[in-house]
C-alpha cells in the first residue's frame, strides 16, 4: 500500500501536478506515515527523475516549474507534521539566494531556490534588485555556507565580482561560498571574478553547492 503511494507521489511531481502532490500528501498523513519518509521515498524521488531528464534533455523548463510547485506544495502539507513530531530532514547547507542588485528578472533565480529547497538545503530568499551590503549582511547574520546570486543583464553580472570582492574584504569568504549563475554567466567569468561555483541551470546548481558543502 505505502509503495504504490509513494509512487504516485513520485509520479506526481513528474507529471507536474501540484493537486494531485498535495493530496497524496494528506492521504499520507491520514495513513500515518511518517512525512519525512514520504518526502523521501515518495517526492524526492520524482524531483530526481525529472532532474536527470531535464539533464539529458528529455524533459523541459515547464516540466521543472511545474515539478518544483508540485515538490513544494507536498512539502507544504508535511512540513507541520514533521514540526510537531520533531522530525526534521538533513539540512545539507544554508544558502543565502538573490538576483543581484538593478536586477529584477527572478524566474530563474526562484527555480534555482526551489531546486535547491527541495533538495535539502535551506534557502533564505532575498528576492531581485538586492543591495550587495545588505546580502552579505544576511549571510553574516544567519550564518550562510553558501550566497547564491543571479544575474540575467550583462550590466548586472559585473555585481557577482562585488559580492566577491566584499565577501573578501570583510574576512567572510571562503567561509562563506559564491555560488553564481545567469543567462549571460559563464564558467569563465566564475574562474576569473573568483566565484566557487557556477552552474548554467537549477539541477545543475544543486549538484555544485552540493560539492561546494562537501556533500556531494
Ligand atoms: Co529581460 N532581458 N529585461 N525581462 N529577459 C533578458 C535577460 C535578455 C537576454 C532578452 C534579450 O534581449 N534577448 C536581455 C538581456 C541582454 C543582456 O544584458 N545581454 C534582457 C533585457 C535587456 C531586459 C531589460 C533591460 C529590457 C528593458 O527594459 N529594456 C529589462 C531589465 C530590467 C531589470 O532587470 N532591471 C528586462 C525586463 C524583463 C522582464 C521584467 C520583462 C522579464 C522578467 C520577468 C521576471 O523575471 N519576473 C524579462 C524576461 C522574461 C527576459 C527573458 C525573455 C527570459 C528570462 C527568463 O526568465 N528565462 C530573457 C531572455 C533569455 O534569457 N533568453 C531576458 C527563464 C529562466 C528559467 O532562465 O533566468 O536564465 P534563467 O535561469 C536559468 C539559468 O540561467 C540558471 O538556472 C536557471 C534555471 O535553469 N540560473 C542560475 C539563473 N540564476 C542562477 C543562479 C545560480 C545558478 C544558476 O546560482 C545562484
Amino acid at each position: 500500500m505505502s509503495d504504490e503511494l509513494f509512487k504516485a507521489m513520485a509520479q506526481s511531481v513528474i507529471d507536474g501536478e501540484p493537486e494531485e502532490a498535495e493530496r497524496l500528501a494528506e492521504q499520507s498523513l491520514r495513513a500515518g506515515i511518517d512525512p519525512l519518509v514520504s518526502i523521501n521515498r515518495g517526492f524526492v524521488a520524482g524531483v530526481s527523475f525529472v532532474g536527470e531528464q531535464f539533464s539529458c534533455g528529455e524533459m523541459f523548463l515547464p516540466d521543472l516549474v511545474l515539478a518544483g510547485d508540485a515538490m513544494k506544495r507536498a512539502v507544504a502539507v508535511l512540513e507541520p507534521e514533521m514540526a510537531r513530531r520533531g522530525t526534521t530532514r538533513e539540512v545539507l547547507g544554508k544558502v543565502v539566494l538573490c538576483t543581484v542588485e538593478g536586477d529584477i528578472h527572478d524566474i530563474g533565480k526562484t527555480l534555482v531556490g526551489t531546486m535547491l529547497s527541495a533538495t535539502g538545503f535551506e534557502v533564505i530568499d532575498m528576492g531581485v534588485n538586492v543591495p550587495i551590503d545588505e546580502l552579505i549582511e544576511k549571510a553574516r547574520e544567519v550564518e550562510a555556507d553558501i550566497v547564491g546570486v543571479s544575474a540575467l543583464l550583462t550590466t548586472t553580472m559585473v555585481k557577482q565580482k562585488t559580492v566577491v570582492d566584499k565577501l573578501k574584504a570583510a574576512g567572510l569568504h571562503p567561509r562563506i561560498k559564491v555560488l553564481i549563475g545567469g543567462a549571460p554567466v559563464t564558467k569563465d567569468w566564475a574562474n576569473q571574478i573568483g566565484a566557487d561555483g557556477f552552474s548554467e541551470d537549477a539541477i545543475g546548481a544543486v549538484a555544485v553547492a552540493k560539492s561546494m558543502v562537501g556533500k556531494s
